[in-house]
């Protein structure tokens, strides 16, 4: 059972998290944080790598000391530092991190002042007040921590859609091999492209007496057979991820694909007004009667009901069946639209790869330009650049777009707002970018009202053009931080300024209902990976789902502009 990408970066943030309660230095915890991060969206397994016994030193961001960790975890499933480090502090303080106001300071007091090692111990404490006297707490915090709890406790546990995408992948190049079988897609909230999935719903239509469910069960990767049959199998992956396979028959394929696409919510919406047509609709097809008008494609399904085809990301109930009704659906955005990535690191701050790799690699994307956007001073630990360092380094992307042809290299920087709303680099330095895009790393636990007044002074600043990660919140890990987005999505429409769709797997931010609310307010939005390395380049296309998740179209995001018409629309802005 080889052990996957998804495995080790889970390791890695592991450390990372430990490393932090324990007050270590944060460039060491940084390191792991980076290395799961590259893993995480590495394009190849690493067991294959490992295998092949390739220089794992060669990964962006890893040195041989991490190289050699992700061969011990490659081999032996475990890290003897992991269990190191779990023998001086219990690893089930990890999960305390992500309940909301916890961060690793508290974390390591709840531990050495109370004793608590897990959510149980939290909770008893927090219901008995013994959380309010310890410093820095309060009794806000401790109701704050009971409320978390309680929410945590009915949370479920979900993957990150690049995670079930990888898992997609393997399991269908798997299934495919069986040539009884003829298609296979995944839907449910996969499909829908979601930023995490609760499970994965995948369907096939095969041959009769093809063997598929045997097939299914016996995939390597495969922890627990829940059920097994004919039509319906569910297994539980090592990683915990649940999958449901269907086998439908070819006529009822797209009725199948429908209604297990979901979202629940859309399908009860469509179902009314099939009802009100007089017909009968579910997983098999549409029925009048017992006729069955539709079922073998979705167009035919959505037809039949008198709609046109609604793509799977808009279905969630948010006005899209009305919108189809009136033929007033959007164009949604696509990966081919995109002419260019809005922000990017390199070596010359936190990422992996240097400026000219990563022009080369956005243009074997076909992309026409590419904005750098390194760290400044205050992201220390990221390696931000002071204004010299980074005068310095705007003239080195001058000086790569001109020996680059084919692409153009736009100067910019990922600028720290500062608490009291000020940018982060002098006036005359931001004035010679081609693009800022500025961002709050620190400071989260200001309040609304001064979170959002932060951001509102930062965009007054005539520079400033892209709100980065406009919340901050890291999924499943990081709580967004207290902001007002109404008013500060009314601040970009009224000062020219655009908020970013940032693709990190992460942290997906700005997300889709946002997003929307931005369309609505006529503010453009800026895609981004904010890649660390070559191969994040390609995140973009998670981006591009969150986009058409919220009803973006080519003309409502900067990336779909031409080099000359950008210019433009950045010059007029701010
Ligand atoms: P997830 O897995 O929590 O990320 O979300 P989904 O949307 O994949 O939900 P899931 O896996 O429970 O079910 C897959 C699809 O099947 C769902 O999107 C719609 C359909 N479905 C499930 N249960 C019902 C139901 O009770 N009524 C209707 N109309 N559709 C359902
Ligand atoms: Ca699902
Ligand atoms: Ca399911």
């Amino acid at each position: 059972m080889p052990v996957q990408n998804a495995e080790v970066a889970g390791i890695f943030e592991r450390v990372a998290d430990l490393l932090e309660i324990q007050g270590a230095n944060p460039f060491r915890v940084r390191a792991y944080r980076n290395a799961a991060q590259v893993v995480r969206s590495l394009p190849h397994a690493l067991h294959e790598l490992v295998e092949r016994e390739e220089d794992l030193s060669k990964l962006p961001g890893i040195g041989r000391d991490l190289a050699a960790k992700i061969e011990e975890i490659v081999r032996t499933g475990s890290l003897a530092l992991l269990e190191e480090i779990g023998r001086e502090i219990p690893l089930s303080l990890i999960e305390l991190l992500a309940l909301p106001g916890l961060g690793p300071k508290r974390v390591r007091a709840l531990h050495e002042e109370l004793g608590i090692r897990t959510i149980r111990d939290l909770e008893r404490a927090a219901r008995a007040g013994r959380l309010r006297d310890l410093p820095g707490f309060g009794e806000k915090t401790e109701r704050a921590v009971l409320a978390a709890i309680e929410k945590h406790a009915v949370g479920e546990r979900r993957t990150l859609w690049i995670e079930a995408e990888d898992v997609v992948r393997t399991l269908t190049s798997f299934l495919e091999a069986d040539p009884g079988v003829k298609r296979i897609t995944a839907a449910g909230s996969f499909r829908r492209k979601r930023e995490t999935v609760g499970d994965l719903d995948i369907l096939v239509t095969c041959r009769r007496g093809a063997k598929i469910a045997d097939r299914f069960v016996g995939h390597e990767d495969v922890a627990e057979v829940v059920s097994k049959g004919e039509t319906r199998s569910t297994v539980i992956l090592r990683s915990g991820l649940q999958v449901d396979l269907r086998v439908v028959p070819q006529v009822s394929y797209g009725a199948a694909l429908q209604y297990f696409t979901g979202s629940k919510a859309h399908n009860v919406a469509v179902r009314r007004l099939a009802v009100k047509k007089g017909l009968k609709i579910n997983e098999y097809g549409v029925f009048r009667g017992k006729q069955r008008v539709a079922g073998r494609t979705e167009q035919e399904v959505y037809a039949a009901v008198g709609l046109p085809f609604i793509e799977p990301e808009l279905r969630e109930d948010r006005g899209e069946i009305e919108a189809a009704r009136r033929n007033r659906l959007p164009h949604l955005i696509r990966v081919e639209d995109i002419r260019g990535d809005l922000h990017v690191h390199t070596k010359a701050s936190d990422g992996h790869a240097t400026i000219e790799e990563m022009a080369l690699a956005a243009r074997r994307l076909g992309y026409s330009w590419l904005a750098i956007s390194d760290h400044t001073r205050a992201t220390r630990v990221a390696g931000g650049m002071d204004a010299r360092a980074m005068r310095r380094h705007l003239r080195r992307i001058e000086e790569a777009d001109a020996r680059i042809k084919g692409i153009r290299l736009l100067k910019s920087a990922e600028v720290d707002i500062l608490e009291d709303g000020s940018l982060d680099l002098p006036d005359a330095v931001l004035e010679e970018m081609d693009i800022v895009v500025c961002a709050i790393h620190s400071g989260f636990r200001l309040s609304r009202e001064k979170q959002t007044e932060r951001i509102l002074r930062a965009m007054d600043h005539p520079c400033f053009h892209v709100l980065a990660h406009p919340t901050g919140r890291l999924i499943g890990r990081r709580e967004p931080y207290e902001i007002d987005l109404e008013r500060v999505i009314a601040a970009a429409a009224e000062r020219g300024c655009f908020l970013e769709v940032n693709a990190q797997p992460l942290r997906m931010d700005l997300t889709d209902i946002w997003c929307k609310a931005a369309r609505e307010a006529g503010v453009k939005l800026a895609l981004a990976t904010d890649a660390h390395d070559v191969a994040q380049l390609e995140l973009m296309r998670l981006a591009v789902g969150n986009a058409r998740r919220g009803w973006l179209e080519a003309g409502d995001v900067l990336n779909t502009l031409s080099w000359s018409k950008l210019k433009r629309v950045l010059s007029a802005s701010g």
